[in-house]
C-alpha cells in the first residue's frame, strides 16, 4: 500500500479481488499511488458512507468501485462525494455480470458514475481512465499515457507483421 494514495480501489467482497487487481496493475503501470480495500453497500453501509465522506479530505482524487450482483457500491459512494467514481461490473451471479452492469450504469440524473465493461478488461480500463483523469493536471502522467497508447499501436503492427509472415508460402 502507498502512504499517500490518490486513487482508491474498492470492492464489495474479497471474491472480487481477482478482477479488481487488474485496476491496480494498470495504476502501477503509470506509477500512481493507490489504496485497495473492501466495502459493501449492503453489508456495511456505515463503512461505505464514512469512506465516501472522507475520501476527498484524505487526498483521494478518483474512486474505482467494483461489485457484482445488485451492484450499488459505486452509486452510493457517488451519492456522498464529488470525486469522480468509476464502476466495474463483476460477473458474480448466474446473470453473468449483466445484473451488475445495469445496476451501475442506470444512475439517476445528478449522480454520475462512469461504468466500464464487465470483468477484467473493465477493471484495466478503470485504472487507465483514472490515470487519464489525473493526467488532466499532470503533464508527466500525460506523457506516460501517450507512450502507453504508442505501445498498443506497435503491438498491433507486430501482430500484423507476424500474420503476414506466417502466410508467405
Ligand atoms: C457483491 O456480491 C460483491 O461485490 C460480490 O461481487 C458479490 C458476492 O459477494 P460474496 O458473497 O462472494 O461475498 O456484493
Amino acid at each position: 500500500m502507498h502512504s499517500n494514495p490518490v486513487v482508491s480501489i474498492l470492492m464489495g467482497s474479497d471474491s472480487d479481488l481477482d478482477i479488481m487487481n487488474e485496476a491496480a496493475k494498470a495504476l502501477e503501470l503509470f506509477g500512481i499511488p493507490y489504496e485497495i480495500d473492501i466495502c459493501s453497500a449492503h453489508r456495511s453501509p456505515a463503512r461505505t458512507s464514512e469512506f465516501s465522506r472522507q475520501a476527498a479530505a484524505r487526498g483521494i482524487r478518483v474512486i474505482i468501485a467494483g461489485a457484482g450482483g445488485a451492484a450499488h457500491l459505486a452509486g452510493v459512494i457517488a451519492a456522498e462525494t464529488i470525486l469522480p467514481v468509476i464502476a466495474v461490473p463483476i460477473a458474480a451471479t448466474s446473470l453473468g455480470g449483466l445484473d451488475a452492469l445495469l445496476a451501475m450504469v442506470q444512475m439517476p440524473a445528478g449522480i454520475p458514475v462512469a461504468t466500464v465493461a464487465i470483468g477484467k478488461s473493465g477493471a484495466t480500463n478503470a485504472g487507465i481512465l483514472a490515470a487519464q483523469i489525473l493526467a488532466t493536471s499532470d503533464p508527466a502522467l500525460t506523457k506516460k499515457l501517450g507512450a502507453y497508447k504508442e505501445k498498443l499501436a506497435r503491438g498491433v503492427e507486430e501482430k500484423s507483421r507476424k500474420l503476414q509472415q506466417s502466410r508467405i508460402k
